[in-house]
C-alpha cells in the first residue's frame, strides 16, 4: 500500500510535537495536531461517501482547516480542487459542473447562492468559514481520527487546478502525485529548505504558488509557516523577524519596498526571498538589493508544470532571468510555427518536459493534444530565450494573457462577458502596466448603432458576476476597434495607446 504524497508530506509528521503553523491570532498548530485534524476530515470525507478519485471542490478562506482538508484529500485519495475565493457564483457553477465534484465546500455566507449549483450537479454541500468552522468541521469533530490511508499510484491525480484558457473556457489541469512530489523534492533540495525554516506565508492557497510551492515544500522539509490570511504590509513587516524565508509575487516585494520600515535591519536575519508567478522587474530586483542586501531568488512555473526553472541558491541570481531548469526538467526554445528547436539566444516558445508536467486537461483531450506533445514536451505559450551561460529569460507571452498581482486573466473571458451586455456590439480587453499589480485590465467597448452605453451599469454588472481581480480598471468607448487588413483586432495598437493609463490616473 502506498500513497506517494501523503507518505512523504504528512505521514512522517504524525505525533511530532513541533509547531507547523503559527497562526495570526498568536496560537499555533503542531504537526501532531495538524495530522490529526486531517485525519478527522478524512473521516468526514469517508462518511460523506467520498471515494478515491472523487473531486472535492473547496471555495473557502485560508485557514489551518483549509490546509488540513487538502491533507485529508490526499489521505482519502480524493482529488483536491481549490477555487479562487474571489469567484462569484456565476463562475463557480462552471467549475463544480465541469469537474463533477462529489463534495463542494463553500463559505457559510454563500450557501444560499450556491445551493442551486450543488443541487443541479448532485454535489454534497458543506461549509467552512475563515476560522475553519462550519458544517464540515462539526461533522469531523464528532468523528475519530482516521488512520487508514488510500492506496494511490504515482500517476493518480492528487489535484485539479483550473486555469483560464485563450478561448475563454477554463481548463482543469490534472496534477498527479508524481508531478507534485517530484517538484517539492527538487525545490527543497535546490532552495535548501530544512526543518529549521520558518516560511512567511501570505499567499492564497488556491493556486500552485501558495499551495504546492510554499506548503508542500515546507511539509516535505518539516519546517513551519507563519500562516497569514492574506498579504498585508503591516502584518508582514511585524512577522518578518520570526521568519527565515518568504515567497511572494512581485507585488508583495514592491509593496514592501514602498514602506521605509522594510530595510536591512528588518531583513538581515532572513535566509531567502523567493519571487514568481509574474515577471519581477529588474528595477525591483536592484532596489531590493540596494535596500536589504538580499538578491531575490526568481523562479518560473505554471499551473500545468508546477515549477520548471529557478535561479541558483548559491551563485549568481540574475535580474531579468528565471535561472536554470530544475533537476530532472528539460526545456527547449522552439519556433512557434514549426516547433523546431531554435539556436541559443533566439527568442521562441518555451517547452518543458519532466516529472513535473501535468497529465492533461480534465475532459479535454483535444486541448491536451494541442499543448502537450506526444514526446512529453508541454508548450507553455511563454516566449523565452536562453543565453550562452544557460540562464533562461521570459521575454513575453505568445498567449493573450494579463497577469495582475500574480493572478491570470484571459482577455477572451472578459470580452465574451462584455459582448453579451445590452448595447455592446463588441469589445477588446488588453493589459496595461500598473504600478502595484504589474499589469491591469483595460476594456474597450464598441456600442451598437444608436446605443448609449451606461458605464456605471456595466461596471455594476461586472462587479456582480466576475471576480474582482478581473474587473477592468479603465473603460474606453470607441466607435470601432482597430483592425488589420485581415480583420483581426490589433491589440498591440490598443496596448500602445493605453500604455500609460494607470501611471497617472487614480486606480
Ligand atoms: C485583489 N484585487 C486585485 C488583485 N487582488 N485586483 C487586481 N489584481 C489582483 N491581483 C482587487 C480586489 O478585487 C478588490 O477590488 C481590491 O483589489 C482590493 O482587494 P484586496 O483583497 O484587499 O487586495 P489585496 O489584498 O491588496 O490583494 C492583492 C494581492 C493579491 C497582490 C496581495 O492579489 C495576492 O495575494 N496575489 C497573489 C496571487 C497568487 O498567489 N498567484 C499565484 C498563481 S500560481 P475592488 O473592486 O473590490 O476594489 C502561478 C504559478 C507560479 O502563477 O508560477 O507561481
Ligand atoms: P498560471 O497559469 O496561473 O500558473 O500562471 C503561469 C504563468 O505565469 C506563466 O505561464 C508565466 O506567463 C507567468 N510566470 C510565472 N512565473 C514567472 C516569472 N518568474 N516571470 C515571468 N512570468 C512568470
Amino acid at each position: 500500500m502506498s500513497n506517494p504524497l501523503y507518505d512523504a508530506l504528512i505521514a512522517p509528521q504524525r505525533g511530532q510535537t513541533t509547531v507547523f503553523l503559527h497562526l495570526h491570532d498568536g496560537t499555533a498548530v503542531t504537526y501532531a495536531e495538524f495530522v490529526d485534524l486531517a485525519g478527522r476530515y478524512a473521516s468526514a470525507l469517508h462518511k460523506l461517501g467520498v471515494l478515491a478519485g472523487d473531486r472535492v471542490a473547496v471555495h473557502a478562506q485560508k485557514s489551518a482547516d483549509a490546509l488540513a482538508l487538502y491533507a485529508a484529500c490526499l489521505q482519502s485519495g480524493a482529488v483536491y480542487l481549490p477555487l479562487n475565493t474571489a469567484y462569484t457564483p456565476t463562475e463557480l457553477s462552471y467549475f463544480i459542473g465541469d469537474s463533477g465534484a462529489s463534495l463542494f465546500v463553500c463559505d457559510p455566507a454563500e450557501v444560499d447562492d450556491v445551493t442551486a449549483i450543488a443541487n443541479q450537479t448532485g454535489a454534497a454541500l458543506r461549509t467552512m468559514d475563515a476560522t475553519g468552522d462550519g458544517s464540515l468541521r462539526q461533522e469531523a469533530d464528532a468523528l475519530p481520527v482516521r488512520t487508514e490511508v488510500a492506496d494511490r499510484d504515482a500517476d493518480d491525480l492528487a489535484a485539479l487546478l483550473y486555469t483560464s484558457g485563450t478561448t475563454g473556457r477554463s481548463k482543469g489541469a490534472m496534477l498527479t502525485h508524481r508531478n507534485l512530489l517530484s517538484n517539492a523534492e527538487a525545490l527543497v533540495k535546490i532552495w535548501r529548505f530544512s526543518d529549521e525554516d520558518v516560511l512567511l506565508h501570505a499567499l492564497p492557497i488556491f493556486h500552485t504558488h501558495g499551495l504546492f510551492v510554499a506548503s508542500n515544500v515546507t511539509l516535505l522539509a518539516g519546517g513551519s509557516m507563519i500562516w497569514l490570511p492574506k498579504f498585508d504590509t503591516d502584518t508582514v513587516i511585524a512577522q518578518l523577524p520570526r521568519a527565515t524565508a518568504m515567497m511572494g509575487v512581485p507585488t508583495f516585494y514592491t509593496r514592501l519596498l514602498d514602506d521605509a520600515r522594510f530595510d536591512r535591519a528588518l531583513t538581515g536575519h532572513m535566509r531567502v526571498f523567493i519571487s514568481g508567478s509574474a515577471p519581477l522587474l529588474e528595477e525591483t530586483h536592484e532596489r531590493f538589493e540596494a535596500r536589504t542586501g538580499h538578491r531575490i531568488l526568481e523562479r518560473y512555473g505554471m499551473t500545468e508544470t508546477s515549477m520548471s526553472t529557478s535561479n541558483p541558491y548559491e551563485g549568481d541570481r540574475r535580474a531579468g532571468t528565471v535561472g536554470f531548469p530544475l533537476p530532472g526538467v528539460e526545456v527547449k526554445i522552439c519556433d512557434p510555427k514549426t516547433g523546431e528547436t531554435l539556436p541559443t539566444g533566439e527568442i521562441g516558445v518555451l517547452e518543458v518536459r519532466g516529472p513535473n508536467v501535468f497529465k492533461g486537461y480534465w475532459n479535454m483531450p483535444e486541448k491536451t493534444a494541442e499543448e502537450l506533445r506526444e514526446d512529453g514536451f508541454f508548450i507553455t505559450g511563454d516566449l523565452a530565450k536562453i543565453d550562452a551561460d544557460g540562464y533562461i529569460s521570459i521575454v513575453g507571452r505568445g498567449k493573450d494573457l494579463i497577469i495582475s498581482g500574480g493572478f491570470n486573466i484571459y482577455p477572451k473571458e472578459i470580452e465574451l462577458f462584455l459582448d453579451d451586455l445590452p448595447g455592446v456590439l463588441e469589445s477588446a480587453v488588453v493589459g496595461a502596466p500598473h504600478p502595484d499589480f504589474g499589469e491591469s485590465v483595460v476594456a474597450v467597448l464598441v456600442p451598437e448603432e444608436g446605443a448609449e452605453l451606461d458605464l456605471g451599469a456595466i461596471e455594476a454588472e461586472v462587479k456582480a458576476r466576475l471576480a474582482g481581480f478581473k474587473r477592468p480598471r479603465h473603460f474606453e468607448i470607441m466607435e470601432a476597434l482597430p483592425r488589420n487588413t485581415m480583420g483581426k483586432v490589433q491589440k498591440n495598437e490598443l496596448r500602445n495607446r493605453f500604455q500609460g493609463i494607470f501611471q497617472t490616473s487614480n486606480v
